[in-house]
Order: structure tokens, then C-alpha cells, then sequence
């Protein structure tokens, strides 16, 4: 950051204002007393990361009263409180929103300024949290900020883990892999509370005793015990006094266990031991939509799950309720399987520690959760080897059985000796291996089950859970997704935001249907004038980005036509890459061919595991190397790879698009949610019928989507009459030709090996249907070009539809649903408290 510092204002303020004032005087005072008191620094050798962490600590001291008020009223109220459970949290980086939030954001700004520094430059210094892998992660992000807004009574819990999704580079076009250090420079967001730790126990036996009263008890005894600590993070609402927590837990070892006796004098034992009771938050598993059957995953699942029930329990018995109230002061959501092992964990809680009837604490459990759903996929659907979650959580084994019992009588009851039936249903698998199934338990243990888009749900109950729905339709509901406006639009498309609110009032970020009064300015010259320079000065602001991150010029006046998300054969960016390659033969063909100048712009992580992924990697950045140097090609086409792709980096891409692609084979896809950032800031979809583009293009209007493929229902059909993709290739003259091309070495150096894999697997598997939907897509494309070039007042008139039409997609009306059909919480407003009465 180039400093020069203002030295001429002299700064008249007082010591007690520092930390509440907003004024500018005090403001900067502020700044500079937290570089030299917490940083440490003066000017003369302050970094851009004293200057970053300087003003993250000025804006946290302005949260701080907030996020007290709120705690303080939530105790005093004894407020109903929705839990959020979830392995991941995709933040993004904080300081931006909190500004953004407290409304103070322009005020920074010139505070900065008038320091000689830049706002933005300072922060894209933060190191975001990437603590979650993709749309489930940043999901629970948003529902966060939402409830916030909402002043809805609420808590995160996850995990704090030391390296969050690893950062992406390229080598030679592959993707390789580096460690994510966001904790390096220290986290001032967060706060550590080691006086609410909980320990948590693993491995081991149980043992069976009969207790004073003569009852029959278990304890566990474990073989390990670790010691989970809270860091806590305000969540601020956007402009009201709620600031809720995220509360994140770090695996340590217990200070209690008695290294000597357990080692007699090992100290290299004891420091081991210690070693290996960090590893369970050490690092995220980088995939998205896939299990792995890792046993320190299950370690994770389990510790962050029992110390989150435990601290749920001390927080009700701190408000002095009884343990029977627990699902009178909380509603906890399970965000997937993940966290599932809850309900055995607290029936444990619930039976053995707390000595309380089965009966009692299975309706308790019950009335606690809610269990959402977030993928069809078979291999993302969590099962664990019964002996390896026996042999890490023994108990919870034992209390899994005795839920299956009574679980199998009920189903007998209902349905009758339906073996088969009762076989799909057990939580226990039994064929080619024993397996406790996770998503089973999740749907016995809840009171409500959702799928996160219509399409999604309604699959779920023909489908996956099929003999769920049979037996509890009336647990079922959809809760289609959103994200929060706050963060994908006021944030990072802040020209488009204040055109926005000159036009229809500043009401719209908390009340997305207001988007709607955007339709009378439609034909409104000025308006859409201003609708197209907007579009155009975000592309050029992310041309310069593309430049100093790839070294590659695009063109700013090209359509940007951009799939960002991570990389899966569902996702289908293989398709989208037949598509550019499609149109590289063609100029080839035919160099003078009209066509639409395009920048195609991929960004997204494959998991390091994935080979087919990273395959799918190489093979778009090899397209990239030819095309883009092609003379033929005459910068008509270019393609990108964005690296790195995380929320930081997202942000300034939604805001620059023309074209959304969201191209999953449909009943895939179980919602999406970067579908709903594009169309939101104005960009056109080119979609399938999967996830939430059905609702997407029922809002926008199908006049406003471009549309292609099979439907969800097609591609079972299709499979189940014998799918032969090759018939495809060979009666697809072009198809052929580019698959050929791939082939030939032509983009891998004359090397026929390289991309074989890929085309195998399309030839003669082809799970996700690519070249079935291949001509609808090239046909679909054609026809977006045309629009682009040949009718750019339609195309203008489209994206403001597109953003015009989009309310309902705000994770604050997700969030309302959740609230009314699910959580049964309400809003509790929060005033400031005087700082004198602010005692327990
Ligand atoms: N990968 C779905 O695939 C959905 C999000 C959030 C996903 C995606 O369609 O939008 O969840 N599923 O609901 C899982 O992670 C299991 C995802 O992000």
C-alpha cells in the first residue's frame, strides 16, 4: 500500500472516544492508535498487513457493543435460539461486509483517504477464512448473515480448522495444490474463550453397571480425550444492533490429562499425544459433493458435534432451564450429514450423563432437529464401516442399535414384513459390508427433512429417500436456497447498488422483492443506459484483474460468457469446453466466419484427489494456450482461468459476466447458488432444467433464460434404455470432429495419451449425458451469440428482467421459511445497553 500520511490534521480526540466514536476525526484516530497500540508499528514501518489489521481491529472495537447487547438480551430473554451445525462456513472475508453491515463503509473510505490510504487496498490484504469447500460452505455463510439481519436468535457452530481449502496454482496447465495459511498474520475477528472448553472423548469400551436406583447404566471409557476450545466471531446483521456468533472449535490436548502417569516420563509421548489431538482440526478434506471414509473425517464430524451439544447444555443450564427445555431453547439444523452423529450424541448426553428415560430424551432429540439435504449423489451420501465407528465412538454404536430397533418395529408396524423395505431402511447397511448410514439416522432423528430446491426435493422423495417420505410425508419440505444481496450485490457490485438506490429507495437489500420496481425503468433510456456503462465498467475493472493475474489481455467488449465453480463431471465444464472448441474448428474452417467475440472465463478448484477433474483443468487451459495464440482466431476468442478461485476472487466476477453457465446434467445439480449471483446482477443464463434454474427461469420468465437439454426425467429414461453415447459421436458430424481433435494431440503437444482418459469415458460411459445434450447445447449457443450481437437492446432489456425479478432468491427469505415452517423462532430486537448496566 503507498502511504503518505496525512500529518497536517492534528488529532484533537479523546482517549475514551477511540473505541465508540464514529466521527472522521475520531475514526483515524482510532486507526492510528491500534497500528501503534496492537500492531505495534508507526507509520515509518508499517506494512499493508498493519494497516489491514489496524482497521479490522478500529471496526471490531465498533462491533463489540453490539455483539454484547445481543448476548445480553438473548440470556436475559432466555431468547429460542436456531442452532446452525455445520462442518463448513465459507465467510469470505470479513472486513468489507462488516462495514457494509455497520454502514459505515463510505465513512471509512474517507477516512482512509484522508490518511493517505486506500480502503480497497487495504482490504484485499485479508486472508479470507476458506473454511468450507463450496456452495454447502458459503450456504450456511449467507443463512448466517441472513439471520442476523432477520434479528433471528442465533448460533454457528464448526470447526476452526488450521488450513482451510487449499490454494490453486497452475503448473504447465495442471493444477497444483499449496497449503492455505489464512491464520499466518493472526485473525482479528475472532476470539478465543478458553474458559468455555469442553472435552470430548474417543475410542475405547463402554462398560455396563446398575446404578443406586437400580438401573441399568453404560459408562464410556474412552481411549483418547481431547479438548475442544471455542473461537468466537460476531455476525452482524446489515444495519440493525444484532450481532449473533460463529463459534468455531479448535482441537487441543486436555491440560488435565496426566501426561506422566499415561507415559511415565515420556515427553516426546506426551508432546506426540498432544500433536495428535490437533490434528482433528488441522485441516478441511478438500472435497465438495464426495465422502471420503477417513477416520480422522469422522474424528471431525464427531468433535465438533459433541462439543457444540455440550455447550448448547451449559448455555440452557447458565439461564438456569432444565435439561427438558432443550428443544424449547434450541432448534439445531443439520447442514447435511455432516453433522448427523448429533442424535446419538445427544441421546448419550441425554441418557447417560444426564441419567434421563430413553423415551424422554428420543422425543427431546427428535424435537431438536432438522436435517437438510444437499446432494442426490450416491457417493457423497456418508456411510461409515461399522467397525471403524465402533471403534471410535463405541457408545454412539450401541445407541444406533437400539434406535434401529425401535426404528424397524415402527416401519414392521406400518408396512408389514417388507424385507426388502426394511433392509433399504435400516441405519445399519448389511449387504457387501456393514455400514452405519448417516443419512438414515439424519432422518429418523429430525423432525423435518429438506431438499434445497424444488426439483431437489421432490427427487428426494422419488428417489434417495423414497421409504423416508413413505413413512413420515409430513416431515418433508422444501427449502429452495438464497444468498445474501448484502454481500453479492451492495458489496461487490456497488455501481450497480447505487444505481439501484437512486432509482427505487435503499429498502431492496433487506427486501429483495422491491427489485421488482425495476421493471418500470425497463425502457427507460437514461436507465439503461447507465445499466450498460455499469456492465461495462465492472468488465473492465475485472479485465485488469484477468491481466495481472494470468498475464492474458481479453477484451473488454467481448461477451464474457463464465462458469465459475468447482470442478465435477456433473458440473459438466467438459461440455462447455467441446463448445469453445467447437468454435475454434469453425474459424479454423472458415477464418472470415461472423461470429460473437467471447471471453471465456473458468474459475474453480478441482478436489486433489479427483483425477477426472483435474483432467477436465488441463484440458480448458490447453484449449487456452492454442486458441489464444492462434493468429486465425484474431482475439475472438480467449479463455481464462481465473486461479485460486475462492469468495475474495468471486467477487468482482458476478458483477462483470454476460453469461451464466449453468450447465449440470439436470437432477444433478441440487440447487446451485452462483446461478442465483449471476442472474441477480444482471447477467443471462444458459441453463438445463436441474437445481434451481427451474425457479430461477419460472421468475425471470422463460423469454429470459436460454434453455437447452434433456430434463431430469430424460436422462433416467435415457439410461434405462441403454445410453450409448458413441452413436452420438458418430452421427455428429461436428462432434465427431472436435472429439477427434481432442484425440489427436492436437492440444497436448502431439501427445495422443494425455486427454484419452477424458475421451474414454465420454465415449463409453458418459454418466452425466454430455453428448447427448451436446447439440441442444452448440444449437442454444448459436442462438446466444446472435442475441448478443444482433439484438443488444434485448439483451439489455434481459439482464435488467433477470436482476428485476430475482427477490426471491435472498437467503432472507430462505432464512423466513426456515424460521416459520421449521425453527418456530422469532425475531428478538436488540438495544444498545449502557455499558454501567451491562452486568450478569
Ligand atoms: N456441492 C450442492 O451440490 C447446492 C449446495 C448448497 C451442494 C449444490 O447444488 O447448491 O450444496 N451439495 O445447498 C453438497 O455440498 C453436498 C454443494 O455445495
Amino acid at each position: 500500500v503507498e502511504t503518505s500520511f496525512a500529518r497536517n490534521s492534528p488529532l484533537s480526540v479523546q482517549v475514551e472516544d477511540d473505541r465508540t466514536g464514529l466521527s472522521l476525526e475520531t475514526l483515524k484516530r482510532a486507526f492510528l492508535d491500534n497500528l501503534f497500540y496492537v500492531q505495534g508499528k508507526s507509520p515509518d514501518i508499517a506494512t499493508a498487513k498493519d494497516y489491514y489489521m489496524a482497521l479490522a481491529y478500529t471496526v471490531r472495537d465498533r462491533m463489540l457493543h453490539h455483539w454484547l447487547s445481543t448476548g445480553q438480551t438473548y440470556r436475559r430473554t432466555h431468547a429460542r435460539t436456531a442452532v446452525y451445525l455445520s462442518a463448513e462456513f465459507l465467510m469470505g472475508p470479513y472486513l468489507g461486509n462488516n462495514l457494509i453491515n455497520l454502514g459505515l463503509y463510505d465513512l471509512f473510505e474517507q477516512a482512509m483517504e484522508e490518511l493517505g490510504l486506500n480502503l480497497k487496498e487495504i482490504m484485499d490484504q485479508e486472508q479470507e477464512p476458506g473454511l468450507g469447500n463450496g456452495g454447502l460452505g458459503r450456504l450456511a455463510a449467507c443463512y448466517l448473515d441472513s439471520m442476523a439481519t432477520l434479528e433471528i436468535p442465533s448460533l454457528g457452530y464448526g470447526i476452526r480448522y488450521e488450513f482451510g481449502i487449499f490454494e490453486q496454482a497452475f503448473h504447465d496447465g495442471w493444477q497444483v495444490e499449496k497449503t492455505d495459511q489464512w491464520l499466518r498474520w493472526g485473525n482479528p475477528w475472532e476470539v478465543r474463550r478458553p474458559e468455555w472448553a469442553v472435552h470430548v472423548k474417543i475410542g475405547g469400551h463402554t462398560e455396563g453397571y446398575t446404578d443406586h436406583q437400580g438401573r441399568y447404566q453404560v459408562n464410556w471409557v474412552p481411549d483418547k480425550v481431547v479438548r475442544g476450545i471455542p473461537y468466537d466471531t460476531p455476525i452482524l446483521g446489515y444495519q440493525v444492533n444484532t450481532a449473533n456468533t460463529l463459534r468455531l472449535w479448535r482441537a487441543e490436548s486436555p491440560e488435565s490429562f496426566d501426561f506422566d502417569a499415561f507415559n511415565r516420563g515420556d515427553y516426546y509421548g506426551a508432546v506426540n499425544s498432544k500433536i495428535i489431538s490437533e490434528n482433528i482440526s488441522k485441516v478441511l478434506y478438500p472435497n465438495d459433493d464426495k465422502l471420503e471414509g477417513k477416520q480422522l473425517r469422522l474424528e471431525q464430524e464427531f468433535f465438533f458435534v459433541s462439543c457444540s451439544l455440550q455447550d448448547m447444555i451449559r448455555l440452557l443450564m447458565s439461564e438456569g432451564l432444565p435439561l427438558e427445555q432443550f428443544p424449547e431453547k434450541f432448534t439445531v439444523q443439520l447442514n447435511d450429514t455432516h453433522p448427523a452423529v448429533a442424535i446419538a450424541e445427544l441421546m448419550r448426553l441425554l441418557v447417560d450423563d444426564h441419567e434421563m428415560a430413553w423415551d424422554l430424551a428420543w422425543e427431546i432429540t427428535q424435537k431438536s432437529f432438522a436435517y437438510t439435504n444437499h446432494t442426490l449423489l450416491p457417493e457423497a451420501l456418508e456411510r461409515w464401516p461399522m467397525y471403524l465407528f465402533g471403534s471410535l465412538l463405541p457408545r454412539h454404536l450401541e445407541i444406533i442399535f437400539e434406535i434401529n430397533r425401535i426404528f424397524l418395529d415402527q416401519v414392521r408396524l406400518k408396512f408389514g414384513p417388507d424385507n426388502e423395505r426394511i433392509a433399504r431402511m435400516s441405519l445399519i447397511e448389511e449387504t457387501g459390508g456393514r455400514y452405519v448410514r448417516m443419512a438414515n439416522l439424519a432422518c429418523v432423528g429430525s423432525h423435518a427433512i429438506n431438499g434445497v430446491a424444488e426439483l431437489h426435493t421432490e427427487l428426494l422423495k422419488e428417489t434417495v429417500l423414497k421409504d423416508f417420505y413413505e413413512l413420515f410425508p409430513e416431515k418433508f419440505v422444501n427449502k429452495t436456497n438464497g444468498v445474501t444481496p448484502r454481500r453479492w450485490m451492495v458489496l461487490s457490485n456497488p455501481r450497480l447498488a447505487k444505481l439501484i438506490d437512486q432509482h427505487i429507495g435503499t429498502a431492496w437489500p433487506t427486501q429483495l422483492d422491491q427489485l421488482s420496481k425495476l421493471e418500470a425503468y425497463v425502457d427507460d433510456p437514461a436507465f439503461r443506459n447507465e445499466w450498460r456503462e455499469i456492465k461495462q465498467a465492472n468488465k473492465r475493472f475485472l479485465t485488469a484483474r484477468i491481466e495481472r493475474l494470468t498475464g492474458i489481455k481479453v477484451n473488454p467488449d467481448s461477451m464474457f460468457d463464465v462458469q465459475i465453480k468447482r470442478i465435477h463431471e456433473y458440473k459438466r465444464q467438459q461440455l462447455n469446453a467441446l463448445h469453445i472448441i467447437t468454435l475454434y474448428r469453425r474459424l479454423k474452417q472458415n477464418p472470415d466466419l461472423e461470429i460473437t467475440p467471447r471471453t471465456f472465463i473458468f474459475a474453480g478448484k478441482a478436489a486433489p484427489g479427483y483425477f477426472m477433474a483435474k483432467l477436465i483443468i488441463k484440458l480448458i487451459t490447453a484449449v487456452g494456450d492454442i486458441v489464444n495464440r492462434d493468429p486465425v482466431v484474431r482475439d475472438r476468442l480467449k479463455v481464462v482461468f481465473i486461479p485460486n478461485y475462492n469468495v475474495t476472487n468471486s467477487q468482482p466476477i458476478y458483477p462483470a459476466s454476460d453469461l451464466s453457465e449453468q450447465i449440470s446434467t439436470a437432477g444433478f445439480e441440487a440447487s446451485g447458488t452462483g446461478n442465483m449471483k449471476f442472474a441477480l446482477n444482471g447477467s443471462l443464463t444458459i441453463g438445463t432444467l436441474d437445481g434451481a434454474n427451474v425457479e430461477i427461469r419460472e421468475e425471470v420468465g422463460a423469454e429470459n433464460f436460454f434453455l437447452f437439454g434433456m430434463t431430469a426425467d430424460e436422462v433416467t429414461a435415457l439410461k434405462a434404455s441403454g445410453y450409448q453415447p458413441w452413436q452420438y459421436y458418430e452421427e455428429n458430424a461436428e462432434l465427431k470432429g472436435v472429439i477427434d481433435l481432442i484425440s489427436s494431440g492436437f492440444f497436448s503437444g502431439g501427445d495422443t495419451e494425455t486427454f484419452k482418459p477424458l475421451i474414454d469415458n465420454l465415449l463409453q460411459q458418459d454418466r452425466f449425458t454430455v453428448l447427448a445434450d451436446y447439440q441442444s447445447y452448440i444449437d442454444c449457443q448459436d442462438h446466444v451469440g446472435k442475441v448478443y450481437q444482433q439484438d443488444q437492446e434485448n439483451w439489455l432489456r434481459m439482464s435488467i428482467l433477470n436482476a428485476a425479478r430475482m427477490g426471491k432468491f435472498s437467503s432472507d427469505r430462505a432464512v423466513r421459511e426456515y424460521c416459520k415452517e421449521i425453527w418456530h423462532v422469532d425475531p428478538v430486537s436488540i438495544e444498545l445497553q449502557e455499558y454501567s448496566k451491562m452486568v450478569a
